[in-house]
């Protein structure tokens, strides 16, 4: 471990002398602007990680979501174990070792210690992450919301015109071909029409029964659900329709097995659209959030203005800014 920690490197950020206490990465929380200036050993940024609390921990499903500092920056990291691949048993039976538990008649329970390949632990970290992160991924009571179209416009709207919401730097990266290009599985590059498909963060990428992609739109000014009206079904049929194929093609996944739905409230306000796997079931599918392309779709041909006059319900966290304004608008 020392060996791999020694390999860290630091470099300094524009003017900045190279120092490695120095603040050499720029988090402007008030701007949110939480984009990393430096440069680091991928491998061995975790070295000097320094846990402070654990947001969450889920025995059942094999995760834990740890707050803690990066050379003096905040960080989060996601440790969960990954599922054993089917094509992976061969391996697993015959190269690892059993360290017998206990044994009673015909029953019997071991740890197996697999070769390290097979035992890797998907790692996602957040760094510099700014208190809005460390509260996304903190376990937190939750409200459902009452948004009218009058609330959008007074409430949601001023919060999302302020940038309150999370940096959306990363969905600009991939547009513009600076971050995750090997990634991505498909693009249709029309500046109205057009978007980029690529694998989710949370997807590792092994296993198609949790497959996970997010298209992309290249227009920059749909936030959200809330910003579409009849208009955009060109743009949102072509999403549905490539999207589609380009995951037949490269997973063998038909049509009838996706999820393809958008988030209201998203994390990002940059539009983009959820594919997963049907029988996967990830965070944030259930019916107070996630809204089905094809009824999105549907309610837009029937009322052009649907999602701009609408009501619509949603959950907020406990520690949401968002919420704390419709409270204190008291709509709560
Ligand atoms: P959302 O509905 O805005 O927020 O979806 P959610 O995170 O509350 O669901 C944004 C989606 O983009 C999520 O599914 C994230 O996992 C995914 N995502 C976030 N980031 C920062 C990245 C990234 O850097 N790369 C990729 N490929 N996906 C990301």
């Amino acid at each position: 471990m020392a060996a791999i920690c020694d390999k860290r490197k630091f470099v300094a950020v524009e003017n900045e002398e190279i120092l490695p206490n120095a603040k050499r990465v720029k988090a402007d929380i008030d701007q949110n602007q939480e984009t990393a200036e430096g440069d680091f050993e991928p491998e061995s940024v975790l070295c000097g990680f320094q846990t402070r609390e654990v947001l969450k921990h889920s025995a059942r499903e094999k995760n834990i979501f740890i707050h803690g500092q990066i050379d003096g920056q905040d960080a989060v990291v996601i440790l969960e174990t990954n599922p054993i691949q089917e094509n992976s048993l061969g391996e697993l039976f015959s190269g690892s070792t059993l360290k017998l538990e206990m044994k009673n008649d015909i029953y019997s329970t071991y740890q197996l210690q697999a070769p390290p390949h097979l035992n890797e632990i998907k790692t996602t970290l957040v760094w510099p992450a700014t208190k809005k992160h460390v509260n996304k991924f903190k376990h937190q009571e939750s409200f459902l919301v009452e948004e009218t179209k009058e609330d959008y416009s007074t409430i949601t709207l001023p919060y999302i015109l302020l940038k309150r919401g999370l940096n959306v730097q990363w969905v600009y990266n991939i547009l513009e071909k600076k971050e995750e290009v090997d990634r991505i599985v498909y693009e249709d590059p029309d500046p109205n029409l057009g978007f980029v498909l690529l694998p989710d963060m949370k997807w590792d990428q092994k296993n198609v029964d949790t497959l996970y992609l997010i298209a992309i739109v290249h227009q920059r000014d749909l936030k959200s659900l809330r910003d579409l009206t009849s208009e955009h079904i060109p743009l949102l049929l072509n999403i549905f329709n490539k999207g589609q194929v380009a995951i037949l093609d490269r997973y063998k996944l038909p049509a009838n097995k996706l999820r393809v739905y958008l988030h209201y409230q998203p994390s990002y306000y940059h539009l983009h659209v959820h594919f997963t796997k049907l029988d996967y079931d990830p965070p944030g599918c259930s019916v107070e959030r996630a809204h089905l392309l094809a009824n999105v779709i549907q309610n837009l041909h029937n009322d052009p203005e649907y999602y701009k006059t609408w009501t619509m319900y949603f959950p907020l966290r406990e520690s949401d800014e968002l919420l704390g304004k419709f409270k204190k608008a008291g709509r709560l």
